[in-house]
């Protein structure tokens, strides 16, 4: 409900004697903060492109001169007591004037200008961790001060992927790890800085900073992490027994209580590819380019008669890797940027022709189509966001649950017409590489780890036995020898440096996606969501353009009700591999299940 008490605001109701309400003095600070904000906010982004994209001394010196402009701005007490006063009347304000106003003041408490030493601390901190990590080279062979062998984290993955040779895994995975003693230092006086930051305006933690975009308390969001590995925990347990007797025999040993990390095909062991028998999704994109990866993506938004993307996008992102020797360095980590808040969209990634790359770019591309579809007149400047951070992640990740079901790949000439789907075998991989194990990663070591470092402020002395305990408890993974505090295996994942205290979205998405694609199929579709096809259906693609375009004008918990007919729930993520569990159960009959 609008409160209209004069014709136009402001600065008219001064000149013609009535008095501004609530809800005009809201409108004319958000006409000028939005001005402001998003030359700023472009301005920044450029800096933090060319930073990430070419990182060189020069670049991260632009970038933290443009992110403190930005601080200053945003942190201002102008900001912070206009806002803090204009939400102290909230029942005279409509909703997404409110909303808009508690998303400028959590902005704010990023950089609050009540303590500029410490936030320009912070700016400069995590500009300088990320120049580390962006271009960081990872070492296979030292002489002396030089490196004879640099690889690069394609190379390590491919590795860990195709290699059956213990000594070559264990190797490169210590190789993998050599980013943490480089960055952990760093990330405890960035942790140090970012609690100041955040206690400065009233919250315990950076943590709950985090969390308070949800519009949830720090243990209410735990407790959601904890109901998600509970919920999970028992196909977990057989998975993760089928996958060490399976490992034991391919590596000659007993089976051990704890898989040891380098056995399994991923740096953080997040996803397990590669060992479901007769499965090799590689294979399917081999004899393509990388260009193909990334178009066919994109066409799979448009088959749904979403808009193409804007010949910007291609003009302006960087998406392959770099040739080897290239003198530019770049950060090797996925992601997707909306430069302006308007049309510039773009991508950094590193595409190479693997399943791997091919999922990634579906999930970039899923971040651009939301950009796309909530830049509009109907979304506020700073409601252009997802409905939260979760469905942000969720969408491309959702594309690519539909771009392995195989009615999609034999329609696109990936898969033969007559090929042969072993459908537990099928359904195998996905819960190994793509859904069931990265739970107890996400809502269990990366999200505990993360609450641990700013809610109990972990000394940087405990970093690695956090770590490993928190591996231990949720994943059953183990480091190939002992990693003492010399180590910080957590440093390496690029979230904690950059996407700090939030990995909890992927734990969310990755449920929401289940839930979304199953009432895509059930309800749209009428298909069975293990194998449905939802390319060139424009029904589907209205449903998701709705959603997409909503962007955070609306409470997300109304939005997941809305969009999947119930409450944040493992239900349809269960539902959709309850296949697998008479099968593991029979496949681990004599096997000691789960761990100590
Ligand atoms: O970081 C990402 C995306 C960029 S938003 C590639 N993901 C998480 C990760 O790699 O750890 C996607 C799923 C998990
Ligand atoms: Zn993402």
């Amino acid at each position: 409900m609008r409160f209209i008490a004069c014709p136009i605001a402001v600065a008219m109701a001064v000149i013609t004697g009535c008095s501004p309400t609530p809800q005009d003095r809201a409108d004319e600070f958000l006409r000028t903060y939005d001005a402001l904000f998003q030359k700023m906010y472009a301005i920044t982004g450029e800096a933090y492109w060319k930073a990430a994209t070419d990182v060189t001394e020069l670049h991260v010196g632009e970038r933290i001169g443009a992110e403190k402009t930005m601080a200053a701005f945003a942190g201002s007490p102008w900001v912070i007591d206009t806002v803090k006063a204009l939400l102290a009347d909230t029942d005279r304000l409509d909703d997404v004037t409110e909303r808009q106003l508690r998303g400028i003041l959590l902005s704010a408490a990023e950089y609050p200008g009540t303590i500029p030493e410490v936030v320009a601390a912070r700016v400069a901190e995590e500009a300088r961790q990320g120049a580390i990590l962006d271009s960081f080279e990872f070492c296979v062979e030292r002489s002396g001060d030089d490196c004879r062998e640099i690889v690069t984290p394609n190379q390590i993955d491919e590795v860990l992927v195709t290699s059956t040779d213990e000594a070559q895994r264990r190797k490169i995975w210590a190789v993998a790890k050599q980013t943490g003693p480089a960055l952990k230092e760093g990330i405890g006086k960035l942790r140090d800085l970012r609690n100041q930051v955040a206690q400065e305006m009233g919250y315990d933690s950076f943590f709950a900073l985090q969390v308070d975009d949800y519009g949830m308390a720090v243990e209410e969001m735990m407790a959601m992490m904890e109901r998600f590995n509970h919920d999970l925990r028992p196909l977990y347990e057989q998975l993760h027994t089928w996958t060490k007797y399976e490992l034991a025999e391919r590596y000659g040993e007993a089976p051990p209580d704890l898989i040891p990390a380098h056995w399994i095909g991923n740096r953080w062991a997040q996803a397990w590819p590669g060992l479901s028998s007769g499965i090799d999704l590689d294979s399917l994109v081999a004899e393509k380019d990388p260009e193909w990866i990334v178009k066919q993506s994109e066409a799979f938004y448009t088959s749904m008669g979403m808009p193409p993307l804007p010949q910007s996008f291609y003009e302006k992102s960087d998406l392959y890797p770099l040739p080897p020797g290239a003198e530019r360095k770049k950060n090797t980590h996925a992601s997707a940027w909306h430069m302006d808040l308007e049309k510039d969209v773009r991508s950094l990634m590193s595409v190479e022709n693997n399943w791997r790359w091919f999922e990634t770019s579906h999930h970039e591309l899923g971040h651009i189509y939301y950009y796309l579809a909530y830049t509009s007149a109907d979304v506020p400047l700073t409601l252009r966001g997802g409905a939260n951070r979760a469905f942000h992640e969720a969408i491309g990740d959702l594309i690519g649950i539909a771009a392995r079901q195989p009615a999609y790949l034999r329609e696109i000439g990936l898969l033969e017409e007559d090929a042969e789907i072993d459908e537990i075998a099928w359904l195998l991989d996905e819960a190994l590489d793509q859904a069931v194990v990265f739970i107890p990663f996400s809502a269990g070591t990366m999200s505990f780890f993360e609450h641990d470092l700013y809610e109990e402020n972990l000394p940087v002395g405990e970093f690695n036995r956090r770590w490993w305990e928190h591996a231990a408890r949720f994943q059953g993974i183990a480091p190939p020898s002992p990693r003492g505090e010399e180590f910080c295996d957590a440093c390496t994942k690029t979230h904690i440096t950059d996407d700090p205290a939030q990995y909890y979205d992927y734990a969310m998405a990755f449920v929401l996606k289940y839930q979304l694609h199953t009432y895509i199929a059930k309800n749209i579709l009428g298909q069975d969501p293990r194998n449905c096809n939802y390319y060139g259906n424009k029904e589907v693609g209205d449903f998701l353009w709705d959603l997409l375009s909503l962007g955070a004008t609306r409470d997300w918990r109304e939005v997941v009700r809305e969009k999947t007919g119930g409450e944040v729930s493992t239900k349809a993520m269960l539902e959709y591999f309850e296949p697998l569990v008479g099968y593991l159960q029979e496949q681990n009959a004599d096997r000691e299940v789960g761990w100590q």
